[in-house]
């Protein structure tokens, strides 16, 4: 089950939520230092010893001062206009954090709109592409509950009309 809801990330009692992280995968802005701030200097502790991660792949901490009991770090793609393999490597952020959460006993999954910030990937396209893979991944699973997290109400809708689709 997908569903869409409106808020901060960080507040979300779940098993795992998802970070828009950077290859260091030492913090930064946007949800990233949202993620960072509210889980507590242990998570960037953690973060050091992972040594970074690839674009369209994603690595797992603990949640450390979040109610969700881990962070899975996902690196999307900054947006060159899409002709650089954007889309499949933001499929590629979806599938690796989904691969983690189930690796770790997760059925609780909350993803913001990876790359849809700082990184420029426009919102509608990446809301696509979201759904699409989240859908391809659930198929023949059971038990999950995935929420795409959208900070504001124009994400919001873009997000809904996606899973309509
Ligand atoms: N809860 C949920 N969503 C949020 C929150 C929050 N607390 N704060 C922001 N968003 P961005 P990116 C939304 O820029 O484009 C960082 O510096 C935001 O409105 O955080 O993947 C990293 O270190 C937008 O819809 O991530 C990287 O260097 C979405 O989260 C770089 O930014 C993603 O925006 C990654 O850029």
């Amino acid at each position: 089950m997908i569903r869409v809801w409106q808020g901060d990330i960080t507040t979300l009692d779940v098993c795992a939520i998802v970070n828009a992280a950077n290859r260091s995968l030492l913090g930064g802005g946007g949800v990233d230092g949202a993620i960072h701030r509210a889980a507590g200097p242990g998570l960037l502790e953690e973060c050091r010893g992972l040594g970074g991660c690839e674009t369209g792949r994603a690595k797992i901490t603990g949640g450390h001062g979040l109610p969700a009991h881990h962070v899975i770090h996902a690196v999307g793609p900054v947006w060159h206009g899409g002709g650089q393999g954007e889309a499949e490597l933001l499929a590629g952020c979806y599938r690796s954090a989904m691969d983690l959460a189930e690796a770790a006993g997760c059925r609780t999954v909350a993803f913001p709109a990876i790359s849809t910030g700082v990184y420029g990937y426009p919102a509608t396209a990446a809301a696509a592409v979201a759904v699409a893979t989240l859908r391809d991944w659930l198929a023949g699973r059971e038990g999950y509950e995935v929420t795409l997290v959208a900070f504001d109400g124009a994400t919001a809708a873009i997000l809904e009309k996606a899973l309509e689709a």
